[in-house]
């Protein structure tokens, strides 16, 4: 009781506006009391703002009850610990979530104002890579959904992944600045900030008779914590997404000021405050720099000490935390923790270290995303003495106790005990993450069913064995409210016509849509909807590019980060034999389906291979587009800065989803989940989630191709030579030289050179071996599209049957799996 008296101050959190009039108030006292303009004075930004706010007023009702209430439940919950979140924008979602996107709009129209260009001046969060960050972020849209509780904890990037610009066809990367004019979904709380140490030494002491370690840091920085509302759809339930900003401690800086040196206290500032500063843009590869060792630890470190010291009521018996919480590993990024967790238990909170190990086993849990074992992440025992020496400690003796343990069941195998120690030797003394993770963790799960047998059989195999059970599944998911609602609404407008409403949250509902691809009313209005999504398309891309998608054009998109992997290279050599097919004369441009291909794609910054394919890209797209012979028939578009709001663009509009990636090598994919659900029909190898889809959609509507990963296994035992490819196939031989001719770049051979010996003589992914059955797919699909509405009823096969990637189906699998959360609070 806090000794109140007035009424309103008894039920303290204040009712929200519902009504249009309550709306258009509550928007101009913003604009009044958060941005201090009248209406009439106020410019976008200031209208954006004061939206946002109205909206999120409305939600931290429900917020602060629901804090409440799980405060007072003290239920299990999942905390997601996750070095990113590739969020998209919020002012919709949150609309939507909240049911108050008529009500706003309306509200805003009355104020003379259009709520569509309000929407375009939010930057988007883009705390987050890739696949990975986007998965973070639909799994915790789902929880809020579902009623489960639920904290994200991250890093507030201060510069998310790069903005792409392309200059002479080149990426180039300039700052996101996402928070340069506000970020009005957050909610700062420098009060609370967390002490985290780093560096110093460890030191033995005596603590009554018994001999104890600890660690005694060499310096510190503050940890913000800036909180973000997770709605849940239309449930009335709010979660919480806790991202940690560095910030210098005072003492530190008041030190160094007292002594009146103002630029080592600048630079110490920085020094602390480039903890949080960028995002690294890496996708895929793990970069060894100590700062993102910092990063990692600095938010864990954090995250730990906020769920034991504010989640916790006083007095909990810690011996009940895997009653009370479970800790996801979003890959080995947070991997740190356990380490950092057992340290916690035991040198401050005084329990005994097999207490401590038989409580952390059981509150982690650890999600792999990668097969590729150059991605797995490592820390040298150099870097990790000097930034965390008493994490490094508790991770030798982790490592001690799982090789005895090990020699218990294996016997002296020293080439078994080798390969599993979380310690590795060459080419330097480091400490494998992964291994780390997969000891400690309860459990150990892959991203899709071919990915999680693939980590089982081939990269953990030892472990496997050694911790039966303790391997598992949990195929991705995409949450359909950001990506079929509010992507497209025409479509869900046709499906809630159908089925009527509840399908959003209950996926498998479009299962009853099947029988409407027999209807060809519905297959008409169906058609009219991906046309109405082009059309859409054009405009964005008219306005963001001066592009235009051609009439009558299939859309064939390939929208992913740039990886040798993936293989935009074998889409690319299809395109050049498409072309070169027409201009040689071979083919008749007029027997040409027409087709424009979208890309988009960021590259890491210090890829070099990946940075000469986007070249490349740009380089036959600008001579394509500018060839008359052609015209009408080709079109090659590369809008720069892919990212989550143009996703939401894209995706609706596509007709073909190119999932090309050697098979073995995708862990799962998460676009080729969002296409299918929108009606695009699948080119794809069988690899990652690929597999489940076609299996769920069925062969006749999808396009499959390419060797399978047994194969690719069998071909490399033989031995393979790309060379032999190219000298067998005419098509092939042909592509390969025009690129290498000079065509693509007047004249000059040597600037895709590197491109053409890498494929010939290297071709780590095998885009030669695979390019004639991906060029004989290719004509299967200009043949299946020239039956139009055959292709439709396709399409809406592969909605219907699709509903199986919502992210809600993924974390139900989450929860029965992994997490043993109760179904809702
Ligand atoms: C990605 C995988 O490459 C992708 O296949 C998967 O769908 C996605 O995670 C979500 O699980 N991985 C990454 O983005 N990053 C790393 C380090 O693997």
């Amino acid at each position: 009781s806090t000794g109140a008296t007035h009424p309103l101050a008894l039920a303290p959190v204040i009712a929200p506006p519902s009504t249009v009039d309550g709306f258009v108030r509550e928007f101009l006292q913003n604009l009044n009391l958060e941005r201090g303009v009248t209406l009439s004075a106020s410019n976008p930004n200031d209208r954006y703002i004061a939206l946002a706010y109205t909206v999120r007023d409305y939600l931290v009702a429900r917020w602060l009850e629901d804090q409440r209430r799980q405060r007072e439940t003290q239920a299990k919950g999942v905390c997601y610990l996750s070095a990113e979140y590739l969020l998209g924008r919020q002012l919709d979602n949150n609309l939507l979530a909240s049911g108050l996107t008529d009500i706003a709009t309306d509200a805003l129209a009355a104020c003379g104002i259009d709520i569509g260009e309000l929407r375009e001046l939010e930057v988007e969060p883009g705390l987050g890579n890739g696949g990975l960050g986007r998965l973070a972020a639909c799994f915790i849209d789902s929880l809020a959904t579902m009623s489960v509780p639920n904290v994200g904890y991250g890093i507030r990037y201060e510069y998310g992944i790069f903005r792409q610009t392309f200059v002479g066809g080149q990426q180039v990367e300039q700052p996101d600045a996402w928070l340069s004019l506000g970020s009005p979904w957050e909610f700062p709380h420098p009060e609370a900030a967390q002490t985290i140490s780093f560096g110093g030494h460890t030191e033995t002491y005596d603590d009554g008779g018994v001999t104890r370690n600890r660690w005694v840091p060499g310096w510190d920085v503050e940890a913000v914590p800036y909180n973000y509302m997770v709605p849940g759809y239309q449930n009335g339930r709010v979660n919480t997404l806790r991202l940690w900003s560095a910030k210098a401690t005072n003492s530190f800086d008041l030190r160094v000021f007292n002594s009146g040196d103002y630029e080592e206290a600048v630079r110490a500032q920085t020094f602390a405050e480039n903890i949080s500063k960028v995002l690294y843009p890496e996708d895929s590869t793990p970069q060894g720099k100590e700062l993102r060792l910092q990063q990692q630890y600095f938010f864990v470190a954090a995250s730990i000490r906020d769920f034991l010291d504010h989640q916790l009521l006083p007095d909990f018996d810690l011996t009940k935390l895997p009653e009370r919480v479970i800790f996801q590993l979003n890959d080995t990024h947070p991997v740190i923790a356990v380490p950092e967790f057992m340290r916690v238990l035991t040198d401050e909170k005084g329990m005994d270290w097999d207490a401590a190990w038989a409580i952390t086993q059981q509150c982690f849990a650890y999600t792999c995303h990668t097969l590729l074992p150059e991605a797995l992440e490592v820390w040298s025992v150099d870097l990790l003495g000097r930034l965390l020496p008493r994490h490094l400690e508790i991770i030798y003796r982790i490592n001690e106790e799982f090789l005895v343990a090990v020699r218990e069941r294996f016997g002296d195998d020293e080439m078994r005990i080798r390969n599993m120690s979380i310690i590795s030797e060459f080419p330097e003394r480091s400490v494998r993450m992964a291994y780390l993770a997969t000891v400690a963790g309860a459990k150990v799960n892959g991203v899709a069913e071919l990915h999680s047998q693939l980590l089982r059989d081939k990269v953990l195999p030892d472990f496997d064995e050694f911790y039966p059970g303790k391997f598992t599944n949990v195929t991705n998911g995409i949450t359909p409210r950001r990506f079929v609602r509010l992507a497209n609404p025409q479509l869900s407008g046709l499906i809630t016509e159908a089925l009527g409403g509840g399908w959003l949250t209950d996926m498998e509902r479009l299962r009853e849509l099947e029988a409407y691809a027999e209807d060809p009313d519905f297959r008409a209005a169906f058609a009219e909807v991906k046309a109405a999504n082009k059309r859409r398309l054009n405009d964005v891309l008219l306005a963001r590019d001066g592009f235009e998608v051609s009439d009558g054009h299939m859309l064939d998109v390939m929208v992913k980060r740039l990886h040798e992997y993936k293989r935009q290279m074998l889409k690319l050599l299809h395109i050049v034999t498409a072309y070169e097919g027409i201009v040689s004369g071979a083919v008749a441009a007029s027997d040409v389906q027409p087709r424009t291909f979208i890309f988009g794609a960021k590259a890491a910054p210090g890829y070099a291979m990946a940075k000469r394919i986007i070249h490349l890209i740009n380089a036959v797209g600008s001579v394509v587009n500018d060839d008359p012979r052609v015209e009408g028939r080709l079109k090659v578009l590369f809008p720069p800065n892919y990212n989550v709001t143009l996703a939401e663009r894209l995706i609706p509009a596509a007709d073909l989803s190119e999932q090309i990636s050697l098979a073995g090598k995708e862990a799962s994919g998460t676009g080729n989940m969002k296409f299918a659900l929108n009606g695009a029909l699948t080119i794809g190898t069988d690899d990652g989630a690929n597999v489940e889809i076609r299996q769920l959609v069925g062969d006749d509507n999808f396009f499959l191709f390419g060797m399978s990963e047994p194969e690719v296994e069998g071909l490399w035992a033989r031995g393979y030579k790309p060379s032999e490819f190219y000298q067998a196939d005419d098509h092939l031989r042909r592509a390969i030289d025009l690129i290498a001719s000079g065509a693509f770049s007047d004249g000059d051979k040597s600037v895709f050179e590197p491109i053409v010996s890498n494929l010939l003589y290297d071709d780590r992914f095998m885009v030669l071996a695979d390019y004639s059955a991906y060029i004989d797919a290719q004509a299967k699909v200009d043949a299946a599209y020239a039956d139009q509405d055959a292709w439709t009823r396709s399409a809406i096969l592969n909605v219907a049957r699709c509903g199986f990637f919502s992210s809600d189906r993924s974390m139900r699998d989450y929860i029965e799996r992994i997490w043993h959360t109760p179904p809702s609070l």
